[in-house]
């Protein structure tokens, strides 16, 4: 095996002088640098089966909302989980392995994880529409024939449906069998969930999809195919900005990525006033609602109104079917949403929110403590997750009523349709439209359930961002000392004032995020907050 390996990673050898790091989104940079490190991931990929005796390990090649020329790796835990920790320092530790030095670093990883050799390893993988993904994944082939271990290529898919598959490969036959392992077994369970949710409901008007030319597009095209039409209690689709074979127009002024941060719709949209608009990212797991309010201008749904639908939809339907005593429901959050959503969650739908840090991982871990835990980030990744309890609850429950068996049969219609494993766009898409079309909402009633705080967020180029450590669900400076009382100092003097800096996880910089009462202030908040870090 050792003498493959190295044979096999001669062929992908690493560029000298870099350093890799597995980070929140795996590993992510410009595609002309990733070959060995996807090469080492395969072995990373192979391990970590072994290691759980043979349970199939996700590998996704995707650079998500970033340019087209980048691109990156990430491994997928057997449940469709992100990668246990630990093994994000293991894939770090093989990544900038020097190259005639791999065979003994998989093999040192293989002797102090106690990792029988003879266990077999199986490997799914699956790559966005970047096109430098084809030559990635023979890198990755490359590996995982060293390695020895069985694999099935799944071409082109969206992040969170090669989740969906993974945690289907290990549960097959299982009672916890999570729906059929292909992909059109994905897009069934989402449509007839889709169907049973919008039973007697009926959606107002056309949804516009901005697929940001990524994978996304396809993706929903071919999930149109299996929902109703709108003329049969489905939802008028349109989808635009589905060009996958220009290489250079993924993400590009499109985009959920885009239009969070330019705080704009993408200059292509041709949408009218009030009309209900969303965009993907490039990967499709990052979901952003908008449309433009003839007095008001731009106005954006992002990541914590969709949580606060979510959840205050689901609240109601508990309460409904007499459940909210039972279950306990709860949303997590990030120090990046908007305070206004935060106070609206606790005080008007009188719920827990829980902080954690930035990156999915630890909202999903969070959000599983739950009954039903509701986790987004502002940036529109999220989703729902519910309990074995909670599920029990909606599938043994006696109903009353005519109303409580509607509103069971929604619960479990949605524990089907939310993608239990990540984020998912097209899944939180159906489920927005499900929500809208129960509540009789346009856009713009959503819009009004609460009133964002202005804010800004500001990317600042540092000497070393790696000094900047923080506490608190990333909210507090502990180092560089003294910062952290500057910037407390600071914050008094704004009416409702919250400002943290952290080092981004994903780039080489310290991110300041500032709100406060007006825009002005929020604006000159993080102003003075980045000349205290810089
Ligand atoms: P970093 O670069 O660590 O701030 C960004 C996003 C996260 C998350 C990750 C992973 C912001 C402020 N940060 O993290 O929410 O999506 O990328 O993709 O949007
Ligand atoms: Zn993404």
């Amino acid at each position: 095996m050792a003498d493959q390996i190295l044979a096999a990673s001669n062929k992908h050898p690493k560029p000298v002088d870099r350093v890799f790091q597995y980070g929140t989104a795996g590993f992510r940079m410009k595609a002309t640098l990733l070959d060995s490190v996807v090469f080492r991931v395969g072995l990373v990929a192979a391990l970590r089966s072994r290691k759980l005796g043979g349970q199939t390990i996700g590998v996704m090649i995707t650079a998500s909302h970033n340019p087209p020329e980048d691109n990156g790796v990430k491994l997928v835990d057997p449940m469709g989980e992100m990668l246990e920790n630990a093994w994000e320092a293991y894939s770090t530790e093989l990544a900038n392995a020097k190259d005639e030095d791999v065979p003994k670093v998989y093999q040192s990883l293989e002797e102090k994880l106690k990792i029988n050799p003879e266990t077999p390893a199986r490997v799914i993988y699956a790559r966005d529409t970047r096109p430098s993904g084809p030559k990635l994944v023979q890198a990755l082939v490359d590996a995982l024939e060293a390695a020895g271990a069985e694999y099935t290529d799944y071409k082109l898919l969206t992040t969170p449906q090669l989740h969906y598959l993974t945690r289907c490969t290990n549960t097959e036959g299982t009672p916890q069998s999570y729906g059929d392992v292909s992909e059109k077994g994905y897009y069934e369970k989402l449509s007839e969930a889709f169907v049973r949710a919008m039973k007697g409901k009926k959606a107002s008007g056309a949804v516009t999809v901005d697929c940001a030319n990524g994978v996304g597009g396809p993706k929903l095209a071919e999930l149109l195919k299996f929902l109703p039409k709108a003329s049969a209690g489905g939802v008028d689709i349109k989808i635009i900005n589905d060009d996958v074979l220009k290489a250079e127009v993924l993400n590009h002024e499109c985009g959920a990525d885009y239009v969070k941060t330019k705080q704009r719709a993408p200059p292509s949209s041709k949408a009218g006033n009030n009309d209900r608009c969303c965009s993907l990212d490039g990967d499709a797991d990052r979901i952003i609602y908008y449309f433009n309010d003839p007095e008001h201008g731009f106005r954006l749904l992002d990541g914590d109104k969709i949580a606060t639908l979510a959840a205050s939809f689901i609240g109601d339907l508990a309460r409904e079917a007499r459940l909210i005593n039972g279950l306990k429901i709860g949303v997590v959050q990030t120090a990046y949403a908007n305070g206004a959503s935060t106070k609206y969650v606790e005080k008007q739908l009188g719920l827990p929110v829980v902080c954690t840090p930035t990156g999915v991982k630890w909202l999903h871990h969070a959000a599983t403590k739950f009954d039903v835990g509701v986790y987004f980030e502002a940036n529109g990744h999220g989703t729902v997750v519910f309990s074995q309890q909670a599920l029990k609850a909606f599938h043994t429950k006696e109903p009353e009523s005519p109303a409580q068996a509607a509103a069971l049969e929604t619960l479990r219609a949605l524990s089907d349709l939310i993608n239990q494993t990540v984020g998912d766009a097209l899944s939180d898409m159906l489920l927005v439209e499900i929500i809208l079309a129960h509540k009789s909402w346009s856009p713009r009633e959503w819009d009004l359930t609460y009133v964002d705080l202005p804010n800004r967020l500001v990317r600042v180029e540092v000497g070393d961002r790696n000094l900047f450590k923080t506490t608190d669900a990333e909210r507090k400076l502990v180092e560089p000392q003294g910062i952290q009382d500057q910037i407390d100092t600071l914050v008094k003097k704004y009416k409702d004032g919250r400002s943290f800096a952290r080092a981004s996880g994903t780039e080489d910089a310290v991110r300041v995020y500032a709100e406060a009462a007006t825009r002005s202030e929020a604006d000159d908040l993080a102003s003075k907050v980045s000349s205290i870090v810089k």
